[in-house]
């Protein structure tokens, strides 16, 4: 007779009860009524269909947790940790989600860029392999940027466009000396092929003086410098010549902003009266060096004659510079805001950079520095709640402080570093508080990646000030874009060569495998409106040629163990990470 336990009973595939089961079986089914049969047919569809529903809810759970653990982890658990807590670097290893299933195909309905061609990124790897990994992302941003769009500015590179914001092939000039740094000796061959048979700035286009400056000027002396070549000195020479008139031509020291490179004809931005303050005083570095090598004055009288005028210019608030100037009043914009982000980040780097540049001889700029970071302690920082990170805020209008910091900001913790290191004998006390300052702002920064989805971080944040709010970090929908900015990488960078803790190596391996997994496509990198939702991070097909410049040429040189490999009491880096020798003096 059939029984349940007969059927239970049949563990092997022994032929004979498996015979004997099919014939039993056989009759039973035999012998049943119409109804039977159908009930049967039934429960047996009924229980197919469920195991495969659970089986596939399952396996999505699985996915599901395997991508967000690591993002609940950070939250849950890892924000009280200090940098000398080695739970941190562990939490950290574990950041990135698991790569991808291979066979997620190019194309597929995910709104996300592809993740087909992502290189896998080893969460565990070497120094050696880490710099090995970066100069693999640069040649795949090389190679893209050389199919799509070679000699324009910028790639787009999913829809294989371009731009063209100035008509330089801005990308191939930021990028030189990151090539030539890396080795990659093909690729530096091509870029310099195109500087020598291509490029031309006898053009009838208005560029903006601070942009043109740090990256095609400070690119040309870079280069200059490295290589003795003097292909880069002449290219340096004919931009500065064409970009002087911005200077020269202003009626007060302000330069204008925007300058025609073929006409000379300077004037305001297009879009309003003022220029940004980080605009007119991030030229110096750049200019006075074209002094240096020419050993023509011209150059440096004019950007010295800016940073004497801002210095001794009323409407500071302790060393704090509103964030607009006037070109033609030579006045600031009363009751600007106040802030370390965007249009005044660099007024701040060049502070200390323009001090370190003549080998710590004019003390104008270190006084003024010093000046402005107590402006900044005293008005811009704060501790966030629960966990009391320090972020640099803003006065609103001058007076109203807000939250608010732009991952521009975080080019400071390194700046700090550098200054600090410098000030060790000179200001001890001062130099240890900069440290202390500038650790507490990288953390700060480190956070701002770490707290996302994605661990890339948003171009905006507000920090927490509410008690009955537990979360730090606060990102407004606006401001979930990440552009492969590179300021914290920049930190990162100074903090390893200043301290030598191996966390901000750990710290900007973390950032870069985020980049390689949410940023690349197969045309190269592209920026990202959506940080926070790492199943639809909305690529915004752009890669920005500060992601070669300066991004890239970061993460290499911090996964370096060369410390003379331009090392920071020979070599200042310019806001656009283009390297210039630091000199005895300030004499021409
Ligand atoms: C770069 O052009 C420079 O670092 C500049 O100082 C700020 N903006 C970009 C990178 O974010």
């Amino acid at each position: 007779m059939y029984s349940t336990r007969d059927h239970t009973a049949i563990p092997l595939p022994d032929s004979a009860t498996s015979k004997s089961k099919s014939f039993s079986l056989s009759r039973t089914w035999k012998r049943a009524t119409r109804c039977q049969k159908n009930l049967i047919v039934l429960v047996l569809c009924l229980t197919v269909i469920s195991i495969f529903v659970y089986s596939s809810q399952i396996s999505k759970l699985e996915k599901e947790e395997a991508e967000g653990l690591d993002f609940v982890r950070k939250k849950k658990g890892d924000q009280h940790k200090g940098p000398s807590d080695e739970n941190v670097m562990v939490a950290v290893d574990l950041d990135i989600a698991p790569d991808p299933p291979q066979n997620n195909k190019v194309g597929s309905k995910e709104k996300n860029v592809d993740h087909n061609i992502r290189a896998n990124a080893p969460v565990q790897a070497s120094m050696s392999e880490r710099q090995e990994f970066v100069r693999g992302m640069m040649r795949h941003a090389w190679s893209g940027y050389k199919k799509y769009a070679w000699g324009h500015d910028h790639l787009h590179p999913i829809t294989h466009k371009f731009d063209n914001w100035f008509g330089l092939g801005l990308t191939i000039l930021d990028a030189l000396d990151t090539l030539y740094i890396m080795d990659l000796k093909e690729e530096y061959q091509e870029a310099r092929e195109f500087v020598a048979n291509k490029l031309t700035f006898d053009k009838d286009i208005d560029v903006n003086l601070f942009e043109c400056t740090i990256r095609v000027l400070g690119s040309m002396l870079s280069m200059y410098h490295l290589t003795n070549d003097k292909l880069y000195l002449d290219k340096a020479v004919d931009i500065g010549d064409r970009l002087l008139p911005a200077l020269t031509k202003s009626p007060s020291p302000v330069p204008y902003s925007d300058v025609n490179l073929r006409t000379g004809n300077a004037h305001a931005p297009k879009w309003g009266p003022d220029s940004s303050v980080s605009e007119v005083t991030t030229i110096q570095l750049e200019f006075r060096d074209l002094s240096f090598i020419t050993g023509d004055s011209k150059y440096k009288d004019a950007v010295d004659r800016v940073s004497k005028h801002v210095h001794d210019l009323a409407g500071k608030k302790d060393g704090l510079i509103p964030m607009w100037i006037n070109a033609r009043t030579g006045n600031f914009r009363p009751s600007a805001t106040l802030t370390v982000g965007a249009r005044a980040d660099s007024y701040y780097e060049y502070l200390i950079k323009l001090w370190v540049q003549t080998g710590g001889t004019e003390s104008v700029y270190l006084d003024d520095y010093l000046e402005a970071v107590r402006g900044i302690e005293k008005h811009l920082i704060g501790l966030s709640i629960p966990n009391h990170f320090t972020y640099v805020g803003e006065l609103l209008n001058g007076v109203n402080p807000s939250a608010k910091m732009d991952h521009l900001v975080c080019f400071l913790g390194g700046s700090l570093a550098l200054g600090s290191r410098l000030l060790e004998k000179k200001l001890p006390e001062v130099s240890k508080h900069h440290m202390d300052l500038g650790t507490a702002i990288t953390k700060t920064c480190h956070e701002m990646y770490a707290s996302t989805p994605t661990g890339l971080s948003p171009e905006i944040t507000y920090f927490n000030l509410n008690e009955a709010v537990k979360e730090d970090v606060i990102v407004k929908p606006l401001d979930r874009h990440n552009l492969l900015r590179p300021e914290t990488i920049e930190s990162y960078f100074y903090f390893w060569r200043l301290t030598n803790s191996s966390m901000y190596r750990d710290w900007g391996w973390n950032a870069a495998q985020a980049f390689e997994k949410y940023c690349k496509v197969e045309g190269g990198y592209t920026s990202i409106k959506n940080v926070m939702d790492l199943r639809n991070t909305k690529p915004m097909d752009k890669m920005e040629s500060f992601f070669l410049g300066e991004t890239l040429k970061y993460l290499y040189l911090l996964f370096s163990d060369d410390h003379k490999l331009l090392p920071l009491d020979k070599w200042v880096f310019n806001t656009e990470a283009h390297p210039l020798p630091i000199r005895s003096s300030s004499r021409i």
